[in-house]
């Protein structure tokens, strides 16, 4: 399999064409470039728009399709938010639609033990038999008053997830829709929502930022706007100062002005202390901050300072923040716990504060996916608040609105008694208990926990699940501690799972659904931001299916709805029935496709129909939103809600009265106080420190002595979330991480530790932590700082196809799986689960 980069090029750009039977003829990437060019006539082609979803960026893509056969992706030229662009990946998603690993058919255990160890022995099966056996374990639910037993786990999704992960089990009585959100970064949404009200991700001004300061963010690699940040990070390089905080020398660190190599987890340190240095330097923004009353600046280290003395514009809270926690926050304070030198620490702080506001303090999971992360996400995001540049040029946006409806069409009337009543009850996930606040925008469990889920089943806390449905997520091998998902789908009574591929959650399943792939065979819509545009882009059936395979958020549930109905249950089907029509026909579905469309057109109707007027692009109708395949809005404005950030004062909050309430209000839920939330929340914090953003130090598993290095991760410039692993290509080119090697899964030891440890680069190691272990293979490298061990997510699998897995008959991994040896552990106030922070300590052997 080991073939060079070029001949490997060369035999996949023939063989695309040649397993389709077509001409072994090269054609030249130019002609597909410019469209037609091609004089064979047999090879011509046409571009057609859809939407990737390889990672959050979720960019408007063209694909190329000749003979219905897809063979190449770009970015869409009609979309202003990725440039018409996009990165590396899509490519990968060609390998993933004609992998010959995919699940094709309908398929059936006939082995009814269930484990990581027994062949699941599957055999096909038709749709109707597959079906059928989904509904008759849902009907006996109906006929035992146990609906709420039912559960649909959520994975990646689209914007008509409501009709199956919401929709569905509300109907059919049950609470227990849950989404994979909690493992993937709601922490980081904690810093925007406890200051200004705002619980999503932020856009970037990188057209006119001077200072961009990212807190485990690697934005040419990954987060959510690949294709924008690749495209201008030369003119960002040119024009202002880029400083990483990572452990890693990532993609974006190693063409960065300043390096921040920080122990992982004690960001918070370095975010204090860059808040005290700025105050202290006079130099926060005046016009959104304020100023003191007499205009001279009292910031001085260890000084408290009066609080009529200071007058705030748009923020509330400076001075209490500074009393209760900055004043004595000094960059010396810092080095000692993040082990950056202090001076480095102060140069960022008066480089990023002179370019206010055009300065960007971006926050990513990287820094907040902690078990004590919440704080480090306000902190970091306050800076934003002192330098003026939240909703400011060049500094960090909220977006422009998108006239798409990404709620299902309300489903009270559908709801019979038991619905009703069932659907209330508490959520498997164990949201709101006393230390799961989970307090999304404000509401004890206003937010998922999606990996407590496992521990809920196994638990049967706050009951048992009976039946199960699970799309487009692999929780056996993308949640921490993965080991509880394989022990919970285990005990699962009943699990269907809808996937593209056999993965290591498949290996669970009773019933397991071929899925329609979401680039090039699904039909449906997202809404997303890059680049100040927000947009709306469709993901479009670009060719016939090469499979029996079925759409997972609509076509599937349509199945579902028709066969309950025939089973004396009609409430679902005549909600899909009734309430998804045609906006133009007026016409209901009367199969599973209509469905698919009618909705996407529904839903997407205000974007497309000329006679509504919005702040964007002009479509003629919906022929030509599928055929430019997006929507484009005007720019997102500034200072929009500096009038009035929804927060409990209106203002920007340096201490937040939002967060005072929220757990003032989870607190008294439990009969507790916040002092004790904290506690049980594995949080420091006492009295009103809970309050403000402020330092804790890194929460670790393991003592020092037994397990003497720090383990931290990061994701791949390759990966599509964990789904590229099955892919040539992906194995070929993971050397494109810096420090990472083709074919392998490597642990990137500084060679300081390498010579203590009588370990060289190419030695298979093992790493265990207190809850696991994995062998990979070592690699010596200074792009970690001495004392850690970072290792790249997304290698493991055990399944998933013979590309990825080592042997997949026999269920041995390519390397090993992070989530192994990461415990399952929780930055708790958000829900979220702890990947980094250096959550765990590890050893390191040699295997
Ligand atoms: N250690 C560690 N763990 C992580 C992360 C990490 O960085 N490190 N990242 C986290 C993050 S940010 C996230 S968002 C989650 C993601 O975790 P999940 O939501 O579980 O998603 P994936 O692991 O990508 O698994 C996707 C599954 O969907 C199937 N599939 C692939 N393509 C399609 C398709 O087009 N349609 C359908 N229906 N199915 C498809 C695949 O076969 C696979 O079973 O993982 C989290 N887990
Ligand atoms: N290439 C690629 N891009 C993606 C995805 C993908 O799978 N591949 N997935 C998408 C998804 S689902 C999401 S949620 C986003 C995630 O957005 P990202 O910002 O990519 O998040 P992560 O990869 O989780 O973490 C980022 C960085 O945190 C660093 N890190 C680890 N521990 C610490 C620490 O304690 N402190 C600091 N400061 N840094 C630390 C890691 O080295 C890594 O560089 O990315 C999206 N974009
Ligand atoms: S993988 Fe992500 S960044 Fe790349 S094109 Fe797809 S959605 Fe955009
Ligand atoms: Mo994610």
């Amino acid at each position: 399999m080991q073939l060079s980069r070029r001949s490997f090029l060369k035999a996949t750009a023939a063989t695309g064409l040649l397993a389709a039977g077509m001409k072994s003829v090269q054609p030249s990437l130019t002609a597909f470039a410019d469209g037609n060019q091609n004089n064979d006539a047999s090879l011509k082609g046409e571009w057609k728009a859809s939407t990737c979803q390889g990672c959050t960026s979720w960019c408007p893509v063209q694909v190329y399709v000749v003979n219905g056969r897809a063979i190449k992706v770009r970015g869409n030229p009609f979309s202003k938010a990725n440039h018409g662009k996009i990165c590396p990946r899509p490519h990968l998603a060609l390998q993933q639609l004609y992998d010959p690993d995919r699940v094709k058919v309908p398929m059936k255990r006939t082995n009814p033990k269930k484990g990581r160890n027994e062949d699941p022995q599957f055999v096909p099966i038709s749709w109707e038999e597959a079906i059928d056996t989904i509904t008759n374990k849902m009907i006996e639910l109906r006929k035992t008053g146990e609906t709420h037993k039912f559960l649909v786990l959520r994975g990646r999704y689209s914007y008509l997830n409501g009709t199956i992960y919401d929709a569905m089990p509300k109907i059919f009585g049950s609470p227990n829709g849950i989404s994979h959100s909690a493992i993937c970064a709601e922490a980081e949404k904690f810093g925007p929502y406890f200051t200004e009200a705002y619980w999503d991700y932020r856009d970037y001004d990188l057209a006119e930022t001077r200072y961009v300061l990212l807190w485990g963010g690697d934005p040419i690699a990954s987060n959510r706007q690949v294709p924008h940040a690749m495209n201008v990070w030369g003119d960002v390089m040119d024009r202002a100062k880029v400083a990483v905080v990572d452990p890693r020398l990532s993609a974006t660190a190693s063409k960065a002005d300043e390096w921040l190599p920080v122990i992982p987890g004690e960001d918070g340190a370095l975010a204090v202390a860059i808040a005290h240095v700025i105050l202290v330097e006079g130099l926060w923004n005046k016009e959104f901050v304020g100023d003191f009353v007499d205009g001279v600046n009292q910031f001085k280290k260890g000084v408290t300072i009066a609080e009529d003395s200071f007058v705030e514009n748009y923020t509330y809270g400076l001075i209490k923040w500074w009393n209760l926690e900055l004043k004595d926050r000094t960059p010396e304070w810092a080095a000692e716990r993040s082990g950056i030198p202090a001076e480095q620490i102060r140069r960022v702080a008066i480089d990023f504060a002179k370019a206010a506001p055009r300065a960007i303090s971006w926050l990513s999971p990287g820094a907040s996916m902690q078990v004590r992360g919440g704080y480090i996400a306000m902190a970091t995001h306050a800076l934003n608040g002192l330098v003026g540049s939240v909703e400011n040029v060049g500094g960090t946006l909220r977006s422009a609105s998108v006239p798409v409806d990404d709620k299902p069409p309300a489903y009270d009337n559908y709801q019979d008694e038991i619905a009703k009543t069932n659907s209330h009850k508490q959520k498997i996930d164990q949201r709101g208990y006393k230390e799961f606040p989970a307090l999304k925008k404000g509401k004890s469990g206003g937010g998922v926990v999606t990996n407590r889920t496992a521990d809920a089943i196994l638990n049967e806390d706050p009951y048992d699940i009976k039946v199960a449905i699970g799309y487009w997520n692999n929780f056996a091998f993308s949640a921490a501690g993965a080991d509880r998902w394989e022990k919970a789908f285990s005990k699962l009574p009943f699990f269907a799972h809808i996937t593209v591929n056999p993965a290591e959650t498949t290996q669970f399943a009773d019933i397991v659904l071929p899925a329609a792939h979401q680039l090039f065979e699904k039909l449906s819509f997202i809404k997303n931001k890059q680049n100040k545009y927000s947009y709306a882009s469709l993901t479009n059936r670009v060719i016939e299916p090469l499979w029996d395979v079925k759409i997972d958020e609509t076509e599937i549930p349509w199945l579902i709805a028709e066969s309950l109905a025939k089973k004396g249950f009609p409430n679902l089907f005549d909600y899909y029935k009734n309430e998804f029509k045609d906006p133009e026909t007026g016409k209901s579905p009367t199969n599973g496709w209509e469905f698919t469309l009618y909705a996407t057109k529904m839903k997407t109707k205000d974007v497309w129909d000329p006679t509504v007027e919005k702040k964007g692009d002009l479509l003629k109708g919906w022929d030509d939103f599928v055929a430019k395949g997006v929507w484009n809005s005007v720019e997102a404005p500034y200072k929009k809600h500096w009038e009035d950030f929804e927060t409990k004062t209106k203002k920007f909050e340096f201490y937040s009265e939002t967060l005072k309430e929220a757990l003032q209000h989870h607190a008294e839920k439990h009969q507790a106080d916040i002092d004790d939330i904290m506690k049980t929340t594995k949080y420091l914090a006492r009295g009103e420190i809970a309050f403000i953003p402020h330092y804790e130090e890194a929460f670790r598993w393991g003592d020092e002595k037994e397990y003497p290095f720090i383990f931290f991760e990061h994701r791949s410039r390759l990966n599509r979330e964990a789904r590229s692993a099955n892919t040539l290509w992906y194995q070929e080119f993971k050397d494109a991480d810096p420090g990472d090697e083709s074919w392998d899964d490597v642990a990137k030891i500084n060679p300081v530790d390498g010579v203590k440890l009588g370990i060289k680069t190419g030695d298979k190691i093992k790493i265990t932590s207190p809850t696991g272990s994995v062998t990979c293979t070592a690699k010596l490298w200074e792009g970690v700082r001495p004392g850690t061990v970072g290792k790249c997510y997304g290698q493991g699998h055990w399944a998933y196809g013979r590309i990825a897995a080592l042997d997949y008959n026999k269920k041995i991994a390519r390397g090993g799986n992070n989530n192994e040896i990461l415990p399952a552990d929780y930055e708790r106030l958000s829900g979220s689960t702890a990947r980094h922070g250096g959550t765990t300590r590890v050893k390191i052997e040699k295997a």
